[in-house]
């Protein structure tokens, strides 16, 4: 519509030029101020009414569209026959028409179904809006629609036996001595210093704050914490940037906080978690930037430049770091459409498959230009440890699709218990470390993570091994508790020997520190939910009491310096990690089994659950709107 036919006392035959003409506007008849007053009252009234009625009629946005800003009406065959005005006019009353008798045919139809159905449908449209509002978030990645589906397990009964309640209600107790100390005294830093009651912050989080808040985030929701579980999310929503200049550890960075988000988003279906993993791992994608897709350790998020530890042999990237990547990433391309997380992992399965293996063990260093191995340290707990872990979860995680995972992780612990465990003269089974050939019996803290693994994987194990595997995992389970019971505190300590003389036992001063760990505790829950022995059970509570009498003070829960000693002292900090893992597995340990049933959910490193990946069902919608 040209502009001029919207300007009041424009009459035909009289151009705006002569309008603005005063010598013509002298010599035609005038009217007087009054008749101009009127008639301009008239005139606008008119217009308003006009303007008034197009709002008033339903579906005005298209129908403004269309007058303003010339839209076509729709045609199938892109040759509609052109309509005059008042034929145009009356097709679109047509259109109104029909709008509104589907909309009552549509209001009609929903009133027929059942009370849960109407909730449902209201709620994946209220999802809807929040995803479009949060993909306009501003630096927020544009996400596809994805279909939310209830998740399996993500709350519990409480468990009918009153001894199981009562222990499953004071981990909850613990969990929230922790989480309210952090809030009162390190509210929006990464961890807490339960001794000085400040905050603590860890070089491996660079300038990203929250790690406790986002690590912890999981394990509210499962308790049932919702006020707190609520305050996190308003925290996250708020205050999470990673628009910050920080060197990060990738690893580290991937399972607290990608991992964390990415639960958090799986358990409750709020936006704001899948669109804080997806940005966070596009952050962390310039990682992979070497001559060989290797990724680096270590990320300046801000610049995008990489580098490895400059403690790590030959300058190489560490195993369990590249290796432990996996299962957050392929989330990240089920929850972003977008391939290349998934792709970067696939060809860090292709780098390790046309490396030659020694006796088909895995080294611990591999460097990321050269694609070459460095020394041969091989491990099952530090450095080399959760990349085992992911070898099979990657398989349960994918259905039980991806056949490339489940022989590299049957044919790994084939190779792991030929040349690394060994059975120490008392009996107890142990995994030891592997240096150039030579054996050090010596097992980590962390090694007892692999306790869990042997059981999760029994199921899945070749020529009908799943029974040796079983046992292989009960073994590991007794050596660890082992490792906790011969200390004064009952707790065990960072590293045991099987030498000199001694047997799950710390020699070196340096190896006797309990820093909050979980992975004796998990390999205990592991083997209650897979086994139903009670023994399991009796270890994890245990475990809490060794931790209530040795561990909680005042203003949250520390980690101590020697495990033998009958009074240790403390180390001022409670590791994120507690409330992320120690406590979540405690908390399973004492709950039925439906809650986060192994098989529906795979816990990532930290603990964090994710769903599997079913083969008939992808998250994303094929169209995004
Ligand atoms: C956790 O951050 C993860 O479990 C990681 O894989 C290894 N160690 C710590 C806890 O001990």
């Amino acid at each position: 519509m040209p502009p001029t036919t919207l300007l009041p006392f424009t009459t035909p035959g009289i151009s705006r030029k002569s309008v603005n003409n005063s010598s013509v506007l002298i010599n035609r008849p005038a009217f007087r101020l009054t008749e101009k007053f009127l008639l301009l009252l008239v005139f606008s009234g008119f217009i308003t009414l006009c303007f008034g009625a197009i709002f008033f009629l339903p579906d005005s946005s298209k129908l403004l569209s269309g007058v303003f800003f010339h839209s076509q009406p729709a045609s199938l065959s892109g040759s509609a026959p052109k309509l005059d005005g008042r034929e145009l006019e009356a097709d679109k009353l047509h259109r109104i028409r029909e709008d509104h008798e589907k909309a009552l045919r549509e209001a009609k139809d929903t009133l027929q179904k059942p009370l849960d159905e109407i909730k449902q449908d209201i709620k994946e449209q209220k999802e809807k809006v929040a995803q479009d509002s949060a993909s306009k978030r501003e630096g927020a990645p544009r996400l596809p629609n994805v279909v939310f589906r209830k998740p399996v397990g993500a709350t519990g009964r409480e468990p009918t036996d009153p001894e199981t309640r009562e222990r499953q209600a004071k981990i909850k107790e613990m969990m929230k001595h922790a989480w309210e100390n952090y809030k009162r005294h390190a509210w929006g830093s990464n961890e807490l210093k339960p001794l000085s009651k400040k905050h603590h912050s860890s070089s491996l989080f660079g300038n990203i704050q929250g790690a406790t808040i986002v690590d912890a985030l999981d394990t509210l929701y499962i308790m049932g914490m919702h006020d707190e579980f609520n305050e996190a999310k308003e925290w996250i929503e708020k205050n999470l940037d990673f628009n910050v200049h920080a060197e990060v550890s990738v690893f580290e960075v991937n399972i607290r906080f990608v991992g964390g988000l990415l639960s958090a988003y799986y358990l409750s279906g709020e936006e704001v978690f899948r669109t804080k993993a997806v940005e966070l791992g596009e952050k962390l994608l310039p990682a992979f930037n070497t001559p060989t897709g290797i990724p680096w350790a270590l990320l300046n998020i801000k610049s995008g430049i990489g580098r490895n530890w400059p403690w790590a042999s030959g300058g190489s990237s560490i195993l369990a770091e590249f290796g432990t990547l996996h299962l957050e990433f392929m989330h990240l391309s089920q929850l972003s459409g977008n391939p290349v997380f998934a792709e970067k992992m696939m060809n860090i399965r292709k780098v390790l498959n046309r490396l030659d293996k020694p006796q088909g063990l895995y080294p611990n260093y591999l460097n990321p230009n050269s694609g070459q191995w460095g020394q041969h340290h091989v491990s099952v707990g530090g450095l080399g440890d959760s990349f085992y872990e992911y070898l099979l979860k990657a398989w349960l995680m994918s259905d039980k699709t991806d056949e490339e995972a489940r022989k590299m992780y049957y044919d790994a612990v084939q190779a792991i218990e030929t040349h690394l465990i060994r059975k120490s003269n008392g009996g107890l089974k142990y995994i030891a470390e592997w240096k150039g050939g030579l054996l050090e019996h010596k097992m980590g803290h962390l090694t007892c993570f692999a306790g869990g693994m042997f059981a999760l994987g029994a199921d899945g194990a070749p020529e009908e091994r799943s029974g040796h595997h079983m046992e292989l995992a009960a073994e590991i389970a007794r050596t660890c508790h082992e490792s906790y019971d011969r200390s004064a505190t009952k707790l065990g300590p960072e590293a045991f020997r099987f030498d000199g003389g001694v047997e799950a036992i710390a020699t070196r001063q340096n190896e006797k520190y309990y820093i909050l760990r979980p992975e004796v505790i998990e390999t205990h829950m592991y083997m209650w939910r897979l086994t139903h022995d009670p023994k399991y059970r009796q270890w994890g509570w245990e475990a809490v009491q060794a931790l209530e009498k040795t561990c909680r003070v005042a203003a949250g829960y520390s980690g101590i310096r020697d495990v033998y000693s009958n009074q240790p002292t403390h180390d001022d900090v409670q590791q994120s990690f507690f409330l992320a893992e120690t406590l979540k597995y405690l908390y399973l340990m004492f709950s039925d089994d439906d809650l986060l049933p192994l098989d529906h959910w795979i816990f990532n490193s930290e603990a964090h659950p994710l769903p599997i990946i079913r083969k008939d069902r992808q998250p994303v919608e094929k169209k995004s709107e």
